[in-house]
């Protein structure tokens, strides 16, 4: 038998502890990383085609617009990196000659993201407000290719500044403004210029996603819309499906209730009604990739509206956690416990 000092004795359950706290506080560091696609939502890329690209590939504006919420208690600059902003070389999908031109404009200060314009699904109108605070265009670049480029550095008070909410606002808008390639990329948004470092209690939301299905049969993807205290129901739209499988919604009240999908270069949508419930908090919209008849370079578009026809907010990391439907954790526990008593019936026997 090992014998331990009293002190040895004493740092066993401290270094357990210790080891304990380092993995919670991994986890959670981790869950609150800030890639954009988010971890959770398992999706490879965004994609924004050359403003010549065809429909129907799956890009139904050549625009995509994102925001990002950085808290008020940041203080020092933070920086908005980009992963193969360039279009040619790796990732990218390219017909023809290598011809696209990508823009990606950071903006700031007042009506970034308050101006109405700036929240809506296409680009029209003054979409492009608030002010800018930095812009590049790229074309082929072996520079950028598989590889990072940092916009910044930005202070926090660069953003519009929202009071209610604590936080300030900066909007990316990136657009194909040249050729008919399509441009996948990613972003992350992050406190230190040379590495992907988290700002904590930020977040990133749009208002319409466009990007690239994985390409592994029975992929499942995931957007978190926020469901807020006074929506009653939700109509969900997504653009060139492909027939590339089903989505479902998971929430507190929904097991997976199939949507209408759309095809080949078109918008189908249907409406689904919201609990009380399933207010103030996420809805898990899962996109289940075919098993049998996986579509290979599949690229969707994706929004949604309240009952109002006001568009809804996809949040990078779901508010109010990752949705489950109320039985799940009810029907695990009985599995678990049938488990268990069968394990006790063998071992009795
Ligand atoms: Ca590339
Ligand atoms: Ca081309
Ligand atoms: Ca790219
Ligand atoms: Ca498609």
């Amino acid at each position: 038998m090992i014998k331990y000092t009293p002190t040895e004795f004493l740092k066993k359950p401290i270094l357990v502890l210790v080891l304990f706290l380092s993995i919670v506080s991994f986890s959670f560091l981790s869950s609150f990383a800030q890639p954009v696609p988010a971890e959770d939502e398992n999706i490879p890329f965004l994609v924004t085609f050359g403003n010549a690209g065809l429909k129907s590939w799956g890009d139904d504006d050549f625009c995509q617009i994102y925001f990002l919420s950085v808290p008020m208690t940041q203080k020092t600059p933070i920086y908005i990196r980009v992963y193969d902003p360039d279009c040619g070389g790796q990732f990218d999908e390219m017909y023809g000659s290598d011809d696209t031109k990508t823009k990606f404009s950071i903006y700031g200060g007042i009506g970034a993201w308050s101006d109405k314009d700036a929240q809506k699904t296409d680009p029209i109108g003054n979409f492009k407000s608030g002010t800018i605070l930095d812009s590049k265009t790229f074309g082929v670049d072996a520079k950028y290719d598989n590889n990072w480029y940092t916009f910044g550095p930005f202070n926090p008070s660069d953003g519009e500044k929202m009071n209610d909410f604590g936080v300030y606002y900066f909007k990316i808008i990136t657009q194909g403004i040249q050729g008919d390639d399509g441009n996948l990329y990613r972003y992350y948004f992050s406190s230190s210029a040379d590495e992907n470092k988290r700002i904590e209690g930020s977040n990133a939301f749009t208002y319409e996603y466009t990007f690239r299905m994985p390409d592994k049969p029975g992929s499942v993807c995931h957007l978190y819309p926020y469901m807020t205290e006074n929506v009653i129901s939700i109509q969900q739209y997504n653009f060139d499906w492909d027939a590339d499988g089903q989505m479902r919604i998971v929430s507190y009240e929904k097991k997976g209730e199939l949507a209408t999908l759309s095809n080949e270069n078109d918008w189908k949508n249907s409406k689904h009604l919201i609990a009380k419930t399933e207010q103030k908090s996420s809805l898990d919209f899962q996109f289940v990739k075919s098993k049998t008849d996986a579509k290979p370079n599949n690229n969707i578009c994706f929004y949604m509206t309240n009952q109002f026809g006001e568009f809804l907010q996809f949040n990078a990391i779901p508010i109010g956690g990752v949705p489950k439907y109320k039985y799940d954790g009810l029907i695990n526990q009985m599995q678990q416990s049938e488990k268990f008593n069968n394990i006790k019936k063998s071992n009795s026997k």
